[in-house]
């Protein structure tokens, strides 16, 4: 199955599962970046003893939330997991892969190796993508051109295929222009904050920050339940919002 192929079947079955991010990206590029490092080998994607191969981001914005509260209202596996929205993607991801029955290897960016460390750095895979720039210098946080900072990154899928990106090879996302002012807000937000509010808040002005952020902010910022629960994690937010896409 050729690139395209793979990313529709993809698409067709985890956009209505509110998966709407899929983005593809070569996974040589990738590993290019932790390669010589070898405190970061826990983040190399599997080669199949290839030179490079298709590398697909899976992530979501709020367009997720409507869909995974009815499953989870509906499913006694979600509404009793600890982690339900984590069982989520991994649950939907895997029975798309499964159906497409193509040979690959998935990694969840929730997963941590047996030493607590990450398995894949899905804000380096949404930078080489070109989906989204990531700030490694003041935020912390990537930023999309239309979504702001407001969507998750699930997963990377390596599929044992070649990619079809041609000249698209480098990481040239365009950088975000970031005030000064709105620099040092940051950073003193990375400096003191203690409560999931504070880090709520920094989300919120790293946002505003953008040359559309107003409007980014209206758009894309997560509902009241959706973000209560991203945050805090507990159970009692698990219930539509109101108005949400
Ligand atoms: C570990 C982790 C954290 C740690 C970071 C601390 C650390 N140094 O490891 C903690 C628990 C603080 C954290 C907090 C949050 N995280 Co987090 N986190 C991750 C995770 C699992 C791995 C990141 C990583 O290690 N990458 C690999 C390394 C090699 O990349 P790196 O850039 O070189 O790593 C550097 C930074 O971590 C930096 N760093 C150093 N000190 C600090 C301190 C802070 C406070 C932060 C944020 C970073 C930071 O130093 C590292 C080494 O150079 C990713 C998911 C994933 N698998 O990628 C999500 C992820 C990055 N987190 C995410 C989010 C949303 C958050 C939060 C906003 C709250 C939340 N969980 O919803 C907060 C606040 C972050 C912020 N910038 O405002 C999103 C980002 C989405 C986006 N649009 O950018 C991700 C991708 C998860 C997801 N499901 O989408 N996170």
């Amino acid at each position: 199955m050729k690139q395209d192929q793979i990313l529709q079947q993809l698409s067709k079955r985890l956009t209505p599962l509110g998966f709407d991010i899929i983005e593809p990206f070569s996974v040589n590029t990738y590993n290019n970046l932790f390669i010589s490092d070898s405190n970061k080998t826990h983040l190399l994607l599997p080669t199949f003893s290839r030179h490079d191969s298709l590398g697909v981001l899976i992530g979501n914005t709020r367009r997720l939330w409507k869909p995974f509260i009815e499953k989870y209202a509906s499913d006694p596996v979600l509404s009793t997991s600890p982690h339900p929205l984590n069982e989520y993607s991994v649950s939907s991801i895997n029975k798309a892969l499964t159906e497409l029955s193509i040979p690959s290897e998935v990694r969840y960016g929730h997963h941590m190796t047996r030493e607590g460390k990450p398995t894949v750095a899905m804000q380096h895979a949404a930078h080489v993508a070109q989906f989204a720039h990531y700030d490694n210098q003041v935020s912390f946080l990537s930023y999309h051109p239309e979504y702001g900072t407001w969507f998750a990154l699930r997963a990377v899928v390596v599929f044992q295929t070649e990619h079809d990106l041609g000249e698209l090879l480098q990481t040239n996302v365009q950088a975000h222009n970031m005030t000064d002012q709105t620099k040092r807000e940051l950073q003193e937000f990375i400096d003191t904050a203690t409560t999931w509010k504070d880090w709520l808040r920094m989300r919120d002005v790293a946002t505003l920050g953008l040359l559309d952020g107003e409007s980014i902010q209206q758009k894309w910022r997560y509902g009241p339940n959706q973000l209560q629960y991203h945050y805090t994690r507990n159970h009692s937010f698990l219930c539509h919002d109101d108005h949400a896409d």
